[in-house]
């Protein structure tokens, strides 16, 4: 049932936390780290979930660490080093590599990480390949500061690959999803706007960014965003579901009013940052129709929320 408020029941959310969360934490690494948070999530080739998590190490940079588990929810195994890490040598990574998307391509029969590069110019965006988890082709950094949260459609629309990407417009600050469209994945052409922070008193007022690559589905592209409200306290960060048009991706055709997923928890109350719920990877479980969403909680532990695609779906096909 979809009542005013977006949930099943008047008092159910779409999205269910699971009872194992913190999924992982700190405490759960091979070596010594600060925390570990927004997660890359996809499927591995013999159907193990992948993590591939931001790790805060005790400098304060950031790198990239797989993590596998058989259901995705229990038994990680993680890698003793990182995939990807900062490199000195490079300004446009020397302060680390942060928050990925990870997309299965099967044209490329690879996957494709978009992260953020972090260096003294700013935030930009990189991308690289992998076929295994355990060795990666660098693409390089494909849009320059300040630029992130980007995430790659699976598949070309009419003979392009599609990239979101959240640029700040250097006039006024604005924060909001753009487009760009490739036919190589490394010439991009110009953006294109996609979706806007809302004004005021709105939830995702001050900024936003879209989060796991979206899934196709028959009614469009489904896509979980963060949206960012300033508070007397400090931003407070919470997650949305958008539908982009299946032949013109950079089309918005439904977005949620309100925020389907918030802080709420100790864990995503507290932390190296305050009330942050910030989705970066989503599987869709074909055989029990569920769609399994992982977040960054307080910049301090991953956690993860289970929902129905076709709840999500009924919830979301109700606004225009
Ligand atoms: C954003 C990103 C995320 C982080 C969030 C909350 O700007 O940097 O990595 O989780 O802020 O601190």
């Amino acid at each position: 049932m979809s009542t005013p408020l977006g949930t099943t029941s008047p008092h159910g959310e779409l999205f269910r936390r699971d009872p194992a969360n913190p999924i992982l934490t700190a405490n759960d690494w091979p070596y010594q780290i600060n925390t570990v948070f927004n997660p890359g999530a996809t499927t591995s080739h013999d159907g193990e979930t992948v993590l591939l998590c931001r790790v805060e190490d005790r400098r304060g940079l950031s790198h990239l660490t797989v993590a596998r588990s058989p259901d995705g929810v229990h038994g990680w195994r993680v890698d003793p080093k990182p995939l990807l890490a900062d490199d000195p040598a490079d300004h446009t990574s020397m302060w680390g590599v942060e928050d990925c998307r990870i997309t299965f391509v099967p044209e490329l029969s690879a996957y494709v990480i978009s992260y953020t590069a972090y260096g003294p110019s700013g935030p930009c965006v990189a991308l690289a390949t992998t076929e295994d988890f355990q060795s990666v082709e660098k693409l390089g950094v494909v849009m320059p500061p300040e630029d992130k949260n980007a995430s790659l459609l699976p598949r070309r629309v009419n003979g392009e690959f599609c990239l979101y990407h959240r640029p700040v417009s250097a006039r006024d600050g604005r924060a909001d999803v753009w487009m760009s469209r490739s036919e190589d994945l490394r010439k991009w052409s110009s953006p294109e706007p996609v979706m806007a922070a809302r004004e005021g008193a709105w939830w995702d007022a001050a900024r936003m960014g879209l989060g796991p690559a979206p899934i196709e589905t028959e009614h469009g592209w489904l896509g979980v965003y963060h949206g960012v409200k300033e508070m007397a306290a400090g931003p407070l960060y919470r997650a949305g579901l958008v539908l982009f048009d299946l032949e013109n991706p950079a089309k918005v055709i439904r977005r949620s009013p309100q925020w389907v997923l918030g802080p709420a928890t100790d864990y995503e109350t507290h932390g190296d940052v305050p009330n942050v719920v910030f989705p970066t990877g989503m599987i869709h479980d074909e055989e029990t129709g569920d769609l399994r969403l992982y977040y960054g909680a307080a910049d301090s532990c991953i956690a993860m929320a289970t929902a129905s695609m076709d709840e999500v779906m009924d919830y979301l096909l109700q606004y225009g």
